[in-house]
């Protein structure tokens, strides 16, 4: 945690909390410049959403969950702005779910690829993977469309937070399932995900780690049944409905 003159008492700590941390990212290298601007555009739909964890977030942790605890080869992407807020507990979903961990970052930097990867090992990570310049996604341009082969080329289901809208539909259009984490329901990444979890990223990870926990001993048909019962466009439209309505 950076240091902070942030009060405990302050009515909104948490959230300037999470802004510490992304400024901490950038000056450590980890964060794009460009991570303080989609960061703020999270902030201002989290603020509609009265900063808090509702029930359709909750029933997608589930969802997703199930679906990480079933995949044969579930990869966790890692980008600057989730490595600096919950590097730790991201290194905790993998180990709980067995899934690998991978940096995969849009804005070109080889220098903050290193540097996710050093906060994750920091964190407690015991392998890292790395984009190849071998192995590429199909249906995408960007820096994104890098990946390794022995993780998210190879992976049946791929947990994505904070997306920046071109590679999710990608992945999906490649054959694979998406778990993602995105407070805008309204995004191309929500829309074209198998599970999205609208909710912050600093709220909804301890929880995933907490649900994979509590299911990881279930039947893999219970487990299985949980995923594909699941319905994406109707937590979408409850989200939409709770912003609008201001909870
Ligand atoms: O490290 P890089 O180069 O991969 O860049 C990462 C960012 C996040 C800068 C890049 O992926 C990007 O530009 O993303 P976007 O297009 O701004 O999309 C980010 C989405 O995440 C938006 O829909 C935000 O509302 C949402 N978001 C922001 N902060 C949070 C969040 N969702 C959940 N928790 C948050 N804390």
């Amino acid at each position: 945690m950076p240091a902070s003159d942030v009060p405990t008492s302050h009515p909104r700590y948490l959230s300037l909390m999470a802004r510490e941390k992304i400024v901490h990212g950038v000056e450590r290298g980890i964060t794009s410049p460009h991570g303080l601007i989609a960061h703020g555009r999270g902030e201002a739909f989290d603020y509609l959403l009265g900063e808090r964890t509702h029930a359709f977030a909750g029933a997608a942790v589930e969802a997703g969950c199930a679906m990480l605890l079933t995949a044969q080869w579930p990869v966790i992407s890692v980008n600057g702005n989730a490595c600096a807020l919950a590097a730790e507990e991201m290194v905790a979903l993998a180990n709980v779910c067995g899934a690998k961990l991978e940096v995969n970052i849009f804005h070109t930097s080889a220098e903050r690829e290193q540097a996710i990867r050093g906060a994750l090992l920091e964190a407690g990570a015991r392998e890292v993977l790395m984009p190849s310049r071998t192995h590429a996604l199909e249906h995408i341009e960007s820096n994104r469309r890098w990946i390794n082969p022995a993780g998210i080329y190879r992976a049946d289901v791929v947990c994505v937070p904070l997306e920046d809208g071109d590679r999710c539909g990608a992945l999906i259009r490649n054959g694979k399932r998406v778990v993602t984490v995105d407070l805008n329901p309204l995004s191309r990444t929500a829309r074209a995900a198998t599970v999205t979890v609208v909710d912050n990223l600093t709220r909804c990870l301890p929880l995933m780690v907490e649900r994979c926990e509590a299911l990881k001993n279930d039947s893999k048909t219970r487990l299985t049944e949980i995923a594909a019962a699941w319905n994406n466009h109707s937590a979408l439209t409850a989200a939409e409905e709770a912003m609008r309505r201001g909870t």
